[in-house]
C-alpha cells in the first residue's frame, strides 16, 4: 500500500459526550517527514476520556483520539531517515526534533520540543492538513500528534520512538504516556536520591509508576495516598511503605504527613490526581527547608493552584513535569530495553485487555471503573 491511501477501521470521536463511532476511514500516505503506522495495541489514558467527555474546551471534533500505542511502520514519507518500514515504534506526543537550532532539544533541562506544537494543538499534521477522511471525504482531526484509535495512523517522524522488535507491543505501548511519566517525574524532574522520603497522591497508573520509580531510586519511605482504599494493595506490592486514605482523616492530609507520619514532611511529593487541592496538600507536606513537590496531574481547564507564599519562603519548591521529562526518541527505547532486560516490569499496569479497535468503547467503560489501571486494546 506504499504511496496509496488505506481504508481501515477507526473509532471516531464525532462529538463531546458521545460514544466513539466505528467507521471505515481513509488514511492518506505519509507526506515528507511523516510516517504511516499500523497500530498493534493501544492503551486507554484518562486524557483521551477527558477530551471525549468535553472537558477540554480546545478539543476538536470529529477527531481520532488515542496516544499510548505500540505500532509497526507501514510506510515512510520523503526524507524520513530515522525509521524504516517494519520498524517498531511508540508514537510520542512530546516530539524530539534533535535539530541543532532547537534550543529545547539541545538543552538537558527540558523535553519540550516545540517544533510541531502549533499544528499538533490544532489537530493537524505539521503542513497544516489532515491525513484522515471519513467515507464522505470529510476531514477528521488528529489528536496529540498520535491518533491511535485507528488501525492505521500518520505521525511526524520526530514523534516516533523506534524500539526493539523484541518488545511485545501490547505492553511496550504503556511507555507512550502514563508509566514513562511517573518514572520520569522521579528520575528526571525531581532526581530522587537514595534514602529519600516520598509521598505519592493518587494511585492510578501514573502514581504507581512514581512508586516504582522511587523504589528503584532507593527511597527509604514511600507514603501512598488515595481516597480509594482499594488502591493500596497494588501500591504496597510495588514498594509503598505507608498507605493513607485521605478521605478518612480528621485533619488535612498535609498535616497528617508533616506532623504525624513524619516530623517535618517528605523530601519529595507528587500529585498524580489533577486535583488542585491535592496539589496544594502535596506541596505543603514537603519538607521544610528543601522539600520538592511535582505536579503531574492535569487539572481541569481554568483551575488554579494556590498556597501561602510562606511555604516557598521556607524552602519548598513547586515543580511540574510533562512526559516525565523524557526526551522521547532518545529515552523511550531505553525504557523499553530495561523492560526487556527484566529491570523494569510493567505487566502489573495492565488490568484489562480487549481485542479489536471496535472494542475501544468497552475499554473506555472499564477505565471509568475505579479498579482499572490501564486497559489495552489489541487491534
Ligand atoms: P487515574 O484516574 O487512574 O488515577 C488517579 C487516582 O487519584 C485514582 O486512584 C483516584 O482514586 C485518586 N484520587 C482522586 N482524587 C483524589 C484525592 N482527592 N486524593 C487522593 N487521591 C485521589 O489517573 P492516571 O492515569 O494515573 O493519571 C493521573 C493524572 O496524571 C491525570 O490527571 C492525568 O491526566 C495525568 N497525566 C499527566 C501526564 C503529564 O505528562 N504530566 C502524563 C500522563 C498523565
Ligand atoms: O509543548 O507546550 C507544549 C505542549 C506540551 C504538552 C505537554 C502535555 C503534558 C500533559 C499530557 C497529558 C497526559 C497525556
Ligand atoms: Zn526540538
Amino acid at each position: 500500500m506504499i504511496g496509496k491511501p488505506i481504508s481501515c477501521k477507526a473509532m471516531v470521536a464525532r462529538a463531546a459526550k458521545q460514544p466513539l463511532t466505528l467507521e471505515i476511514i481513509t488514511v492518506d500516505p505519509p507526506k515528507a517527514g511523516e510516517v504511516r503506522v499500523k497500530v498493534i495495541a493501544n492503551a486507554l489514558c484518562h486524557t483521551d476520556v477527558y477530551t471525549l467527555d468535553g472537558h477540554d474546551p480546545e478539543g476538536l471534533f470529529p477527531c481520532i483520539l488515542g496516544h499510548e500505542a505500540g505500532c509497526v511502520v507501514e510506510s515512510i514519507g520523503h526524507g524520513v531517515q530515522s525509521v524504516q518500514v517494519g520498524d517498531h515504534v511508540i508514537p510520542c506526543y512530546t516530539p524530539q526534533c534533535c535539530e541543532a537550532q532547537c534550543i529545547f532539544c539541545q538543552s538537558s533541562k527540558t523535553n519540550l520540543c516545540p517544533k510541531i506544537r502549533g499544528t499538533q494543538g490544532k489537530g493537524l499534521m505539521p503542513d497544516g492538513t489532515v491525513r484522515f477522511h471519513d467515507k464522505e471525504g470529510q476531514p477528521i482531526y488528529h489528536f496529540m500528534g498520535c491518533s491511535t484509535m485507528s488501525e492505521y495512523s500518520v505521525i511526524a517522524e520526530i514523534s516516533c520512538a523506534k524500539i526493539s522488535v523484541d518488545a511485545p507491543l501490547d505492553r511496550a505501548c504503556l511507555f507512550g504516556c502514563g508509566v514513562s511519566t511517573g518514572l520520569g517525574a522521579v528520575w528526571n524532574t525531581c532526581k530522587v536520591e537514595v534514602n529519600s522520603t516520598v509521598a505519592v497522591f493518587g494511585l492510578g497508573a501514573v502514581g504507581l509508576a512514581v512508586i516504582q520509580g522511587a523504589k528503584m531510586a532507593g527511597a527509604s519511605r514511600i507514603i501512598a495516598v488515595d481516597t480509594n482504599a482499594g488502591k493500596f494493595e497494588a501500591a504496597t506490592s510495588i514498594g509503598a511503605t505507608d498507605t493513607v486514605d485521605s478521605s478518612k482523616l480528621e485533619k488535612p492530609v498535609q498535616q497528617h504527613i508533616a506532623g504525624v507520619l513524619t516530623k517535618w514532611g517528605v523530601d519529595y511529593s507528587f500529585d498524580c490526581t489533577g486535583n488542585t487541592d491535592v496539589m496544594r496538600a502535596a506541596l505543603e507536606c514537603s519538607h521544610r527547608g528543601w522539600g520538592t513537590s511535582c505536579v503531574i496531574g492535569v487539572a481541569a481547564c481554568g483551575q488554579e493552584i494556590s498556597t501561602r507564599p510562606f511555604q516557598l519562603v521556607t524552602g519548598r519548591c513547586w515543580k511540574g513535569t510533562a512526559f516525565g521529562g523524557f526526551k522521547s526518541r532518545k529515552d523511550v527505547p531505553v525504557l523499553v530495553q530495561k523492560n526487556l532486560d527484566g529491570e523494569l516490569p510493567i505487566d502489573h499496569f495492565v488490568t484489562h485487555e480487549f481485542i479489536g479497535v471496535n472494542s475501544t468503547n468497552d475499554a473506555i467503560e472499564a477505565l471509568h471503573g475505579g479498579g482499572c489501571l490501564r486497559a489495552v486494546v489489541k487491534y
